[in-house]
């Protein structure tokens, strides 16, 4: 007997705990854990349609969720602004580089992209007007997978944008800063930017919550690239894709416009932010993550020896040397489906003109000279 009741009792006992577990568990944070648990049920359920990079992280397709704006119908007159955080952002985007891809399969992917490579939102007022200036000579192929991504992001981003391609003319070495100068005066000429991004043709952005608007601040965007292991490789790296207002840009009196050649160009510019009273601003590593299409060092660009001195000296040039004193003459301007393409003559580096003019005003005298 004495034995069943006490078997009673602990079956008792063990039914209060279990009553008194059970009450406290139902308060607030047990709800919260289960609504925890369904949050990363769902989570994996959503990524599951998702394509793999090969990093092991997960990326959508760019053009998920964009195909019905091209069924809405275009521009109303007063149409609402555009929510502060676009709807259609989702996170990572799988980038890859098929082979066959065209410029058509780009323009047939981008309906409500039109000439010149414009674009608004075709339900609500854009509350950013982003100019993307994009430094060029002979990178077709490049381009054509940095528009594949970039239209469909810049979409996403429920942004009025247009894309101007600035093509260095000749075969005198490169001057990627200097082009983006030309760039800069020739966009604010046509239309009333607040911001522009200047973009190299090789850098694939892999998440679109790397919004592409300006912040009160510079912003350098491409702050982890795969090629420095998505990482910034130094702490004041400004290269490949930076965010500057039309206000910033005069501040710092634009870019250098004496960098021929490969490097230093993005370091001065770096300085010029910091010696004009501002800072750089960068997106989280997560976020500013970019893909570079593999290339070898191109023709006509090869490392600048000069870059160095030049660097040591920014302090001294800055204000001498930059928007205020870049010369170019515009050859054409075209405005073709997907981006706007002008074409400049930039010139050539003027210490070595200077040289070539004291060369042959020597060889003029020695000439005379001898002829004496
Ligand atoms: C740096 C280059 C940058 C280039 C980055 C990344 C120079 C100047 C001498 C210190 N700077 O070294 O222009 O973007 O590497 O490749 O070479």
């Amino acid at each position: 007997m004495v034995s069943i009741h006490s078997k009673w009792r602990y079956i008792f006992m063990f039914l209060g705990i279990q009553l008194v577990v059970m009450a406290l568990l139902s308060r607030e944070g047990y709800q919260k854990r289960m609504s925890y648990f369904i949050r990363i049920f769902r989570k994996t359920d959503a990524t599951l349609g998702r394509n793999h990079t090969g990093a092991g992280l997960t990326g959508g397709d760019v053009y998920a969720n964009l195909s019905h704006l091209s069924k809405a119908h275009i521009h109303g007159d007063d149409l609402p602004y555009c929510p502060k955080t676009s709807p259609l952002i989702s996170g990572p985007i799988h980038v890859s580089f098929p082979s066959g891809l065209t410029l058509e399969e780009v323009q047939r992917r981008n309906p409500l992209v039109v000439r010149g490579g414009r674009y608004r939102p075709p339900n609500c007022d854009a509350r950013h007007r982003t100019a993307i200036i994009i430094p060029h000579r002979h990178r077709e192929h490049h381009l054509k997978f940095l528009l594949y991504y970039l239209h469909p992001l810049l979409q996403r981003q429920q942004l009025q944008y247009g894309i101007y391609i600035i093509h260095q003319a000749g075969n005198y070495t490169f001057n990627r800063a200097k082009l983006m100068n030309v760039g800069f005066r020739e966009a604010m000429r046509e239309e009333d930017w607040d911001c522009l991004f200047f973009h190299d043709v090789d850098l694939i952005p892999e998440d679109d919550r790397n919004t592409y608007v300006c912040d009160s601040n510079p912003k350098h965007a491409a702050i982890a690239m795969d090629k420095f292991g998505y990482k910034l490789p130094y702490k004041m790296y400004f290269g490949g894709v930076s965010a500057l207002t039309p206000l910033h840009y005069l501040k710092m009196n634009g870019f250098p416009n004496n960098y021929w050649g490969w490097g230093g160009e993005d370091d001065d510019i770096g300085v010029r932010v910091s010696l004009a009273g501002m800072y750089i601003t960068r997106p989280s590593l997560k976020v500013g993550r970019y893909k570079m299409i593999k290339h070898k060092l191109d023709k006509g660009n090869d490392v600048n020896p000069k870059r160095f001195n030049m660097l040591a000296k920014t302090r001294q040039t800055w204000k001498l040397d930059g928007m205020n004193t870049a010369e170019y003459e515009t050859i054409s301007w075209q405005y073709l489906p997907l981006y706007t393409n002008i074409t400049v003559n930039i010139g050539t580096e003027e210490v070595q003109h200077v040289t070539v003019v004291e060369d042959f005003l020597h060889q003029k005298i020695n000439r005379a000279h001898s002829d004496e």
